[in-house]
């Protein structure tokens, strides 16, 4: 049963059992109303309480069943807070640990709300790309007034119930035991009447008109691409213009909207891959980790520097190797440089600051870092090197130390063969800045136990990152997709695009950045270096020479103050670059290529479609467990449209057989070999079926 049912004396109670968040899904929403019926009709009962087992009051709505018919199947959650406001008896919440969207609705559906501190408030819909759709943004308001109402609904943003406790939304803050007190409650008010309604409360703000026409000023600003903010505004405002049920009727009319919009819908998708990622279906979730208290990190280059703020973020003593003295001050100094900027905007304490900085040490002697419980190597990206340093690592280190390597293309299996534990080799792939973007690659080699990896997806959740497991290949997930981008960026060069056109015309698609602004600030040298590597290993595979002129001329970007653009002085702007447009169009002439207008559309079906297709790739070899997993990757560590839901879910949006389609156009062209269908995506497309 997903909400039970018990008589205490004269107080029933109600109590939401839908593991892991008591989710407001159709059958706990008919056991709800269930127990109200049976509370009504026992005359011994003069009291209802409700309230969550586990670790949750109630998490809302239960998402997997929005755009399904068990969404809005009755008892609807309108039908189900309409049953408890209209209820002849009193009906109290007993909210605790987490009371969120369609769950906090139903506490202000209830009579009264009775919370234990510490609780998490909140209406975060917005953050799904809807809004609360179940009266929260007309009842809101009424408790809590509207400022504050209309922050929580805009930001989604979780409040302790403790600070709450001084608005109307909760009649008590239990200090004991919440149960206790709850039902305590519940005999006290059980003759009260009238019983008082949230909807009868009026919101008392006379100058509601200038506040939320600063509002929809502001919100408009920040919402870029996501229709739901905006709504949010419009929602709350009429809570304040029209009478209740209209209010209702206008919220659930924009929740309908909001819920069918391709934004929410990619917001939801990343939601639960996100959680998806961490599940390894032969890594069950109960097998052994080991514990990490401390870490080393090899190199203290801006790699190794960002990896090792990441430990002292998390409370985690780090020690830093390196060669050099110089190399470890200038690294220790920029890290040191790195808080004191983030102390400077005041998003980290003096007290904080001392304590981070304190947990990190640097060393230049591998026996110091011997007892550390993982060591991430970070040098230099060639297997050489790699070789020396973990044949070093696996003299030094204690038995029973994860080894980790920072790798972002190189073979994992071939560096955990260089030590006598491969078991204990992992590939940790960060993305650069290390200390703020969200993925980490985990990559699971051959021989990788089952409890190293268990512990690395752990360290993630621990260090904030978003973890996404990889098999091993050329490039993982993310770097293997991005040279073929890479590959379509350079051939629309030869065939016609200048840098600045490529760039503008996926940057308006909603890209953090095009790829020639990246390289330019990532360093276009190093896509050189690993060219070289891969093209004489790969000799069948063709590119598009350009950048490795361009590196030819010495412009390997920002840090030589010239790139695919010109740059000034302490200033990162790009200005187009008439020498680099000159050797572009003469390398087209020498080509024998006739330039030609190239549409943005274009431009963006070829670089997005070329991560679809190597993305199709992978997921076939099972080097990605889930297309989800491939969103990810490129939500959280290549800046891809959140809005879009990642290469993957919005090859599905478009349709597989539309993309294929595009494909087979492209592959008629210009280097139209490097076009090669993936099986899988032409398979799906053939059977109408999607990715995710
Ligand atoms: C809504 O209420 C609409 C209404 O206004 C109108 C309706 C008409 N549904 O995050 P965790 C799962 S919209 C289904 O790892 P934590 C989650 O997928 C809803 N499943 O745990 C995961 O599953 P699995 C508004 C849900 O302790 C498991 O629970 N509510 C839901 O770190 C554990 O999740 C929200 O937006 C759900 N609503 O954090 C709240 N919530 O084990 C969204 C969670 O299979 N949820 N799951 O991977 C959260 O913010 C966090 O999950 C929460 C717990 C804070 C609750």
């Amino acid at each position: 049963m997903t909400a039970e049912y018990k008589v205490n004396g004269a107080v029933a109670v109600i109590t939401l059992n839908n593991p892991p968040v008591n989710g407001l899904g159709h059958a706990t929403r008919s056991a709800i109303v269930e127990g109200m019926k049976k509370a009504l009709s026992d005359n011994a009962v003069k009291a209802v309480v409700i309230t969550g087992a586990g670790k949750a009051f109630s998490g809302g709505a239960d998402i997997k069943e929005f755009n399904s018919p068990k969404a809005s199947a009755e008892p609807s959650l309108h039908t189900v807070i309409n049953v408890i406001e209209t209820s002849s008896k009193p009906v109290v919440a007993a909210i605790h640990s987490v009371a969120m969207g369609g769950g906090l609705e139903l506490a202000l559906g209830c009579h009264y709300r009775v919370a234990a501190p510490g609780a998490q408030i909140a209406l975060p819909e917005v953050k799904l790309g809807i809004l609360p759709g179940a009266g929260g943004t007309q009842r809101l308001p009424r408790v809590v007034g509207l400022e504050m109402a209309l922050n929580m609904i805009v930001s989604g943003t979780p409040v302790p119930s403790e600070k709450l406790a001084k608005t109307a939304l909760f009649n008590q803050l239990a200090e004991g035991d919440l149960m206790e007190a709850a039902v305590a409650f519940a005999n006290k008010v059980a003759d009260v009447r009238p019983l008082p309604k949230v909807r009868d409360i009026k919101i008392d703000y006379p100058n509601y008109e200038g506040f939320l026409q600063f509002s929809r000023n502001t919100v408009k600003a920040m919402a870029g691409p996501f229709p739901a903010p905006l709504k949010c505004v419009e929602a709350v405002a009429a809570a304040v213009t029209m009478k209740f049920d209209d209010g209702i009727k206008f919220e659930r009319d924009l929740f309908v909207e909001l819920v069918q919009t391709t934004e929410s819908k990619a917001l939801r998708h990343a939601f639960f891959g996100e959680r998806a990622a961490t599940k390894v279906p032969d890594v069950p979730e109960d097998t052994p980790t080991r514990p990490i208290k401390s870490a080393a990190v090899i190199g203290a280059g801006t790699m190794g520097g960002g990896i090792a703020m990441n430990f002292a973020n998390a409370g985690i003593p780090v020690t830093i190797l390196e060669m050099k003295q110089e190399a470890l001050d200038k690294g220790l100094a920029t890290i040191r440089k790195n808080y004191e900027n983030t102390m400077k905007k005041g998003k980290l304490t003096p007290e904080k600051f001392e304590q981070r900085v304190g947990l990190i040490k640097g060393t230049l002697s591998y026996e110091e870092i011997g007892q550390a419980d993982i060591v991430i190597e970070a040098v230099f990206e060639d297997i050489g090197v790699k070789e020396q340093v973990f044949k070093k690592l696996d003299e030094v280190m204690k038995q029973g130390a994860i080894l980790a390597s920072n790798t972002s293309t190189l073979d994992v299996d071939k560096i955990a063969s260089f030590t006598k534990r491969p078991q204990d080799v992992i590939g940790l792939h960060f993305f650069s800045p290390a200390n703020v973007m969200k993925l980490l690659e985990i990559v699971r080699g051959a021989k990788t136990g089952k409890d190293v990896l268990a512990t690395s997806l752990q360290l993630s959740k621990k260090i904030k990152k978003t973890g996404v497991v990889s098999g091993v290949c050329d490039g993982f997930i993310g770097n293997r997709m991005i040279e073929q981008y890479s590959r379509q960026a350079g051939f629309l060069l030869e065939e016609g695009c200048l840098p600045e056109q490529v760039d503008k015309a996926i940057e308006k698609f909603g890209f953090a950045m095009g790829p020639f602004r990246m390289g330019d600030l990532a360093g276009n040298d190093i896509g050189w270096y690993i060219r070289k590597r891969r093209y004489i290993e790969k000799p069948e595979v063709t590119y598009s020479k350009t950048a490795d002129l361009l590196c030819e001329m010495g412009r390997f970007g920002q840090k030589t103050g010239a790139g695919w653009y010109d740059y000034k002085p302490g200033d990162r702007k790009p200005y187009p670059s008439q020498v680099v447009n000159d050797m572009i169009i003469k390398h087209s002439a020498d080509l024998g290529i006739e330039r030609r207008k190239i549409s943005d559309q274009e431009i963006v079906e070829r670089l997005v479609y070329a991560l679809v297709n190597e993305g199709a790739n992978i997921l076939e070899e099972g080097i990605a467990m889930r297309a989800s997993d491939i969103d990810m990757v490129y939500l959280t560590g290549y800046g891809f449209p959140l809005f879009r839901g990642g290469p993957m879910f919005y090859a599905d949006t478009v349709g597989l057989q539309n993309v294929m389609m595009s494909i087979e156009k492209y592959a008629k062209g210009h280097q139209g070999v490097a076009w090669k269908p993936a099986q899988l995506l032409a398979k799906l497309a053939a059977e109408g079926k999607t990715f995710n």
